[in-house]
């Protein structure tokens, strides 16, 4: 009889493990210091846009707040930080041509001075979906290429310059998908673009999220290229972007048809935005379905792109079953012409539920998608920039309960294992992970009654910060993997 070995697991000793938020789910403080308002602060205040009709205005206070937001981390052992930077606070009206915020800088660059000084390492997020709300009206945000670009590539540099001699790991955009499809196809994000016109006047979601998923990748590549050419010499950082992207399993894995919906699943989902910086074109699956409403690359901007990325962000959180779908796909369609489901063919659920309604833990995607990236873009360094779970209910506990997240301690727990067999056994190149997140925050259109935080912030009674037993857990859970490798 062959015994069932244990798959091996181990991280690198000089693994960073630590939390991640971004600048309008936490900073609150959106007219302080000159700050200029965001999509975000608009969108907010649309009727209907928002589930518990809240916005970003206080959230976790921690523009008022980073000193705890660090000792909060201290108190965790996390080795590093990945935060996001708000572009208005930078250039309170967006534009190349438009004013520079002093108090902006500061604010970002005492934050990365008090992480250096409590020994965590910063890893800063260029753009998490606030774009400032005067370059969406001046010539209609990331839909314009040559204005946003630039715009963009200045902003970039100017943090470069101010914070490159400290930063050394830079992210371009959070997600581009989300602002593809969830702010231009779906209308469910900033700036709310949809086909769907009882939910917005404005959009077409069958060309806009392909010319903004397409703009947003030249800008990177803009990026990119400036702080090579003028930064990395110098300080020796790096730069990447981040995807999101969740594992696909066959509704029926014995159909050859639903075996292929999964890679074409995956291949519109990440792919998209992830083979053009490989590879310097858009997957054929995409270009087939899409045809000319998928723009192309001309020379210069191919020769741009590919080899843009130092390492591969990666932001994960679960699987569906994926089953195909016979005829023609529906113009609107953004996912391959696929049915992305909770439970397979014979109605087993892919995971628990949890408060979100499209997120069902189940770890050993996360193993098989890293392999699956790690194969198909040449064993990439990765850093996992977000990674967590909400919890079903939650929000209704009293919150001695809600401290004992024993849920989000078991998926933090099982992931970790399934993130250190990807490095032990696939020999993938993972270097890094963030767990979404450090704390409790403003959950986009979800408001605050969904949670994804280690720390529970007490929004009744001044923000007050109290680590769950997941913020308290997660050494444990590295300290086992981080050096057996
Ligand atoms: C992350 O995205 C974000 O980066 C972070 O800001 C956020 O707080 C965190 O998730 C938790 O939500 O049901 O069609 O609307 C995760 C990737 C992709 C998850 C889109 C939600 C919604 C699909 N997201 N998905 S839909």
């Amino acid at each position: 009889m062959v015994k069932d070995i244990a798959p091996k697991a181990g991280l690198s000793a000089d693994f960073l493990w630590g939390f991640a938020t971004a600048s309008y789910q936490i900073e609150g403080a959106t007219t302080e210091d000159n700050r200029g308002p965001s999509i975000w602060d608009t969108f907010c205040t649309l009727p209907g846009k928002v589930a518990d009709g809240t916005s970003g205005l206080t959230a976790c206070d921690s523009y008022h707040r980073t000193a705890q937001d660090i000792e909060l981390l201290r108190k965790t052992g996390a080795k590093a930080y990945r935060f996001s930077i708000s572009w208005s606070r930078i250039i309170p009206l967006g534009g190349r041509n438009d004013p520079i915020n002093q108090a902006g800088i500061q604010y970002y660059s005492k934050l990365v001075d008090d992480l250096l000084k409590a020994d965590i390492v910063p890893l800063v997020t260029l753009y998490h979906w606030d774009l400032p709300e005067a370059l969406y009206k001046r010539y209609g945000g990331l839909l314009n290429k040559e204005e946003f670009v630039a715009d963009f590539t200045n902003y970039a540099r100017i943090l470069f310059d101010a914070l490159g001699d400290r930063v050394q790991h830079w992210i371009t955009f959070n997600e581009p998908w989300c602002s593809a499809i969830l702010g231009y196809s779906l209308g469910v994000h900033a700036p709310g673009h949809t086909s769907d016109r009882t939910k917005s006047p404005v959009g077409d979601a069958s060309t806009e999220p392909w010319i903004v998923g397409h703009n947003i990748l030249i800008a990177h590549a803009s990026a990119v290229k400036v702080y090579r050419e003028e930064y990395a010499s110098r300080s020796g950082g790096e730069i990447g972007i981040t995807l999101n992207g969740d594992w696909a399993e066959p509704w029926d894995p014995e159909d050859e048809e639903d075996r292929v919906a999964c890679e074409r699943k995956t291949e519109f989902s990440i792919a998209w935005l992830a083979d053009p910086i490989y590879f310097g074109h858009y997957p054929a699956s995409m270009v087939k379905q899409l045809g000319d409403r998928l723009p192309k690359f001309t020379p210069e901007e191919k020769k741009l792109l590919v080899g843009s990325n130092d390492f591969y962000g990666m932001n994960h959180y679960c699987a569906n079953y994926i089953r195909h779908r016979d005829g023609p796909a529906d113009p609107l369609d953004f996912s391959g012409n696929v049915d992305v489901l909770m439970e397979d063919k014979h109605g087993n659920p892919i995971g628990p539920e949890t408060q979100s309604p499209w997120l069902r833990p189940h770890a050993p995607g996360f193993r098989k998608l890293i392999k699956w990236l790690s194969d198909r873009y040449g064993r990439p360094k990765i850093y996992v920039t977000e990674n967590g779970t909400s919890i079903k209910g939650e929000n209704d506990l009293p919150m001695e309960e809600i401290l004992q997240d024993d849920f989000r301690v078991e998926y933090f727990r099982s992931y970790v294992q399934a993130m250190a067999e990807a490095v032990a056994e696939d020999g993938c190149d993972c270097r890094g992970y963030m767990a979404w997140s450090l704390m409790d925050n403003f959950e986009w259109a979800e408001g605050y009654e969904t949670r994804f935080g280690a720390t529970y912030v007490d929004y009744t009674n001044g923000q007050e910060r109290y680590p769950k037993k997941s913020a308290l857990e997660m050494k444990g859970i590295f300290d086992q993997y981080i050096g057996k490798v």
